[in-house]
């Protein structure tokens, strides 16, 4: 320990030790912290050989792993100009003018964010991203932007990765100085799956930006514009950053007698460029808009609001490669795509197989393809290392038209499904999905609300409900907590209401209310709860991490103890962060800027009659035991 270090010193030990030493020998202070370091990462090693990662369920003794080949950039070069600088330059006005003159279609990649919460269940590393961040950016300055942050990162990291959120945000920042960096915002939800009080809303958004957010993908689960403004006015007025307002595409625009009908849009897009919105997102997070259906959309959009229009959607019906050729045919400005090894199906559209596509076409993007390519190598390589949270899904489906499950729901149904037990009844589950959205009064399903259409169809489906037993006894059923708290007006208000008889049976006596969510707020008084905040954690705690806390208070204290005792994990390879090392394996460990260790685990022996075996490892060249309890 540092004692020790102190206590060795040639300087200490002849005597000649003053006030001044511990300054001049910073060292000191160093080694014990970095020895620190070190320890906790073993500790976190010698526990997953010895019970394995908790979230690991399913180990294939016979997945082989290749090692992730990073294509060639120039490190010491520095990146060339992109998206970013024209933001920093000309402000998100700037940013919008620029967009509205390029001819070529412009692709945000989703790569870092929706591509993995889609297919992997929210599960990549930050470690896996940064190593190809810097070359990709320099490689591909002609992306509009990375979307990075956001959705379901911001709790899977902390809970699941044992990871930081902000140091994903300010390290990915740091590695693509060029490139416009993208979150997804749930509004008054925030990065939650409940209202926040609005000033909780303000500083996430002030914060989240100062460290290094360029454009904020806002929208509300039932498109409730009430439900999006505190985060647009935030955007525009204590930022630098740009407000993309999102409207969720539900239902299918070329039927007339839907609610989300054409007109629906286009006054949903004017009411939010009256908010202040920079951009216009189409966020079609079940990937229903069919090729027709886009060039009505987009065509109308564009002659009705000045913002440029960005679409999203997901590939879970195999066609969405077809709808962004409408699109683009009709004057969308940017569309989201994911690398091929990480697209398709629930995940978006594949990048590389679009951009060979338009090559020759009047909007053709002339991006580097056989680069491109590499990193969709790169990216098969190091998905095998997240097997375990594949959903196995094998083709498109037309049933998604519909149920309309969004993708990154739909990947996530069936595992949900087989862990209560209803595996053989999955067919019924996505039936009574769809179901369940009529019932309601046919609503925007995507995150939170969609986890409430989802919750009640399971609900049903174990208890074998129909509607009319919801009807006619509903009175003494209980329904799911998430439910009650939809129809007491917790996530905002929908178009046309909810309906009434329905919502007087789940309500059962309690009253609705109809105003913002966050009106029934506390707000956070931040100067008092941080100071308690630092009590009760550690003064190292800062303001970001509270805002961790604020968000998720269970999940980040967790997080804390996780960090306080196995360190910071994210540096570990992934191979050995989800599966452990084997006898003799050694890796290599960067713990730091130029800081790395090494370590090699020798050996595990037996259990005690406490079972507790011993784990014997070996760093940078010493010995090194750790005890760990079996829990098996
Ligand atoms: C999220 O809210 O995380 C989504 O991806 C919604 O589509
Ligand atoms: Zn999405």
């Amino acid at each position: 320990g540092f004692l020790e270090n102190v206590l060795k010193h040639p300087t200490f030990y002849n005597g000649e030790a003053t006030v001044k030493f511990i300054e001049s020998h910073p060292e000191l202070f160093e080694m014990p912290r970095f020895m620190n370091r070190a320890t906790r990462l073993l500790n976190y090693l010698g526990e997953v050989a010895v019970n394995g990662n908790p979230n690991v369920k399913r180990i294939d003794p016979y997945v082989h792993f290749r090692e992730p080949k990073i294509p060639a950039s120039d490190r010491l070069a520095s990146h060339p100009r992109g998206t970013k600088q024209i933001l920093t330059e000309g402000g998100p006005e700037g940013l919008v003018k620029w967009v509205k003159d390029q001819k070529q279609i412009l692709f945000t990649d989703t790569t870092f964010r929706d591509a993995h919460q889609s297919l992997l269940a929210t599960r990549m590393r930050t470690l896996d991203i940064l190593k190809v961040t810097d070359g990709f950016t320099k490689n591909h300055p002609e992306i509009f932007s990375l979307e990075m942050w956001g959705g379901a990162t911001f709790d899977v990291s902390m809970r699941f990765l044992n990871e930081n959120p902000w140091d994903r945000l300010k390290l990915i920042r740091e590695a693509a100085p060029n490139t416009l960096t993208q979150m997804l915002l749930r509004g008054s939800n925030g990065v939650g799956y409940t209202a926040y009080p609005d000033n909780l809303i303000e500083r996430f958004v002030e914060k989240t930006a100062e460290y290094g957010m360029d454009v904020f993908r806002i929208f509300d689960s039932l498109n409730w514009i009430e439900n999006m403004k505190v985060s647009i006015k935030t955007v525009r007025e204590r930022t630098n950053s740009v407000a993309e307002a999102c409207i969720c595409y539900t239902g299918d625009v070329l039927d007339a007698n839907s609610k989300y009908n054409l007109q629906y849009y286009i006054d949903m897009a004017k009411a939010l460029e009256d908010e202040g919105a920079h951009i216009l997102c189409i966020k079609d997070m079940a990937g229903l808009l069919k090729p027709r259906a886009a060039t009505k959309l987009i065509t109308a959009l564009k002659e009705s609001v000045e913002m440029p229009i960005h679409l999203h959607t997901h590939d879970t019906s195999s066609m969405q490669a077809t709808t962004y050729f409408h699109a683009i045919e009709a004057g969308v400005d940017i569309v989201d795509v994911a690398i091929a090894s990480m697209s398709g199906l629930t995940s978006q559209p594949n990048f590389n197989s679009i951009v060979a596509c338009l090559e020759g076409h009047e909007r053709d993007p002339k991006i580097n393809l056989s680069k491109l390519n590499e990193y969709s190598n790169y990216w098969e390589d190091v998905r095998e290392y997240y097997y375990p949270f594949e959903s196995g899904l094998k083709a498109g489906t037309a049933e998604v038209y519909d149920h309309e499950i969004p993708g990154g729901q739909y990947s996530n149904l069936r595992p949900q499904a087989t862990a209560l037990g209803l595996e053989h009844k999955f067919e019924e589950v996505k039936r009574n999905y769809a179901i369940v959205n009529k019932l309601f009064g046919d609503i925007v399903k995507v995150t939170p609300s969609s986890k409430v259409v989802g919750d009640m169809a399971i609900y049903m489906t174990s208890n074998n409900l129909t509607v009319e037993d919801i009807m006619t006894r509903g009175e003494s059923l209980s329904f799911p907590e998430s439910v009650v708290s939809l129809f007491r007006g917790d996530l905002g208000q929908t178009p046309g209401g909810f309906p009434q008889e329905l919502s007087k049976i789940i309500l059962k006596g309690k009253t609705a209310y109809t105003d913002r969510p966050n009106a029934h707020l506390e707000p956070v008084d931040f100067d008092k709860e941080f100071k308690q905040f630092q009590i009760d954690f550690d003064e190292y705690c800062d303001e970001l991490d509270f805002l961790s806390y604020k968000l998720y208070p269970k999940v980040f204290r967790d997080f804390y103890e996780h960090w306080l005792t196995y360190g910071e994990v994210r540096h570990l390879p992934t191979k050995a962060f989800f599966y452990g090392l084997k006898e003799n394996e050694e890796v290599f460990v960067q713990i730091g800027k130029g800081k790395h260790i090494i370590v090699k685990m020798l050996h595990k022996s037996e259990p005690d009659e406490d079972a507790i075996r011993k784990v014997y490892f070996d760093l940078n060249g010493q010995t090194r035991v750790i005890e760990v309890k079996d829990q098996n």
